[in-house]
């Protein structure tokens, strides 16, 4: 037998945003991609392991387009090869829910070679293989006792577990995340486990019952920060031992993050120049892979002066707008820590004449007053403390007492 074993196609994904049209592209000119190497390799079955789609509500031609890419799966396989291919797919967290759920618009009564499983009906059987095929659960480990268990119970046939979840040991399991345990898997005996969810690539692993687990990761560039590595596998069930091979698939954009980081405080021009560096450093990329791409640019560090939103980043959209190659730079400037004394400029915004100006001509001594202890604490104050010691401090004290003492603050009588 020949299996196809894809997951995470997330048709419809539009993150980030700005450049939505592009990301669609990406999803559908994968998934695209997949389906003809599928149709080459001529398979009989093909484990969809969730996340086909991106979200529950989607425009219309998408759930049309992914209905009409496996049905030019079947049939050209069928055509080319002589065979009728088997569609397994179960839901995802991004598939929707067990009442609505996304994958209920590619069924179609009409269409034989799809089988989607439903939350009652778990397994699917035919003369070769026992499939039992797990939608997502928020608690995997529970469902996994409850459901998977009892599913396998005399089961006959290659036995095969489907799921959309983590596996500790094997992929990397964000902290707090609910996740099977390769000991789990083990436990039901199958020869394969199939599994969505983990979007990066994972070499077939052998499990302790002699069975195999493995993790395709998702068709395309989810997210920045992801490793490009991208595609789906073949497995070959015939002879001794499986034949896993991997079928690379190009994201159609090169997505990339980078870091600019601060040893110490820099003036906004130095991250300005740094950020245009890491930019135009990416153009050369671009231009060398001959491919559209966009870049995030986590910026890191203290402002000597000045705030993030000084960073002028016009000299990056001048690049964007005139490279036809750069579609998109998204600068993060949110772990830039502002200089200590910014947190000051209202200062400037407030007249104290005008503000005191009720306290007719005192105001215009309590301003002068303001503006000397100002220079002064610009001038000594301790770079610790940002105060003025005693010895410091007694002369404007005595000054502020002899304006009050020749003022008096009575109201005059009318
Ligand atoms: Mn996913």
């Amino acid at each position: 037998m020949r299996f196809a074993v894809l997951a995470d196609a997330h048709i419809g994904r539009s993150i980030p945003l700005a450049i939505a049209e592009h990301r669609r592209k990406a999803f559908s000119n994968a998934f695209t991609k997949a389906v003809d190497a599928i149709i080459e390799a001529g398979v009989d079955y093909v484990f969809l392991c969730g996340d086909l789609f991106e979200r529950r509500t989607l425009r219309p031609y998408l759930v049309q387009f992914a209905h009409d890419e496996l049905y030019r799966l079947a049939k050209e396989t069928e055509e080319r090869h002589g065979k009728q291919p088997r569609v397994l797919v179960i839901r995802g967290n991004h598939d929707g829910r067990p009442q609505s759920d996304t994958l209920d618009y590619i069924k179609h009564p009409l269409a034989e070679y799809l089988h989607a499983f439903d939350d009652g009906e778990m397994t699917y059987k035919d003369e070769r293989l026992h499939v039992v095929g797990l939608n997502y659960y928020d608690r995997v480990d529970r469902a996994f006792d409850q459901l998977v268990v009892p599913a396998f119970k005399d089961a006959t046939g290659t036995r095969i577990f489907m799921l959309h979840g983590f596996i500790q040991g094997y992929n990397q399991v964000p902290p707090y995340d609910s996740s099977l345990t390769i000991d789990q898997l083990a436990s039901v005996d199958p020869a394969f486990v199939f599994t969505g969810h983990y979007h990066r690539r994972c070499p077939q692993r052998r499990l302790p019952n002699g069975g195999w687990v493995l993790t395709p990761g998702s068709l395309e560039m989810y997210d920045f920060a992801e490793n490009p590595e991208k595609g789906f596998y073949i497995v070959d069930t015939d002879g001794d031992e499986p034949r896993f091979t991997w079928v690379p698939i190009e994201p159609l954009h090169v997505m990339k993050q980078v870091r600019v980081e601060a040893d110490r405080r820099r003036e906004p021009t130095w991250y300005r120049d740094r950020i245009v560096e890491e930019v135009e450093s990416f153009r050369g990329e671009l231009a060398k892979a001959g491919k559209e791409g966009y870049l995030r640019v986590r910026v890191q560090g203290n402002l000597r002066d000045g705030y993030p939103g000084d960073i002028d980043l016009r000299p990056v959209e001048e690049l964007i707008s005139s490279d036809p190659l750069l579609l998109w730079v998204d600068v993060d400037t949110l772990r830039i820590e502002m200089p200590l004394l910014a947190g000051v400029p209202e200062r400037e915004l407030v007249d104290v004449r005008e503000f005191f100006s009720a306290m007719g001509e005192f105001a215009e001594d309590i301003g002068e007053m303001h503006g000397r202890v100002r220079e002064v604490l610009e001038e000594e104050a301790s770079l610790q403390t940002g105060l003025l010691t005693p010895s410091q401090r007694a002369p404007l004290v005595r000054e502020w007492v002899e304006r009050f003492e020749r003022r008096s603050f009575r109201e005059e009588e009318p």
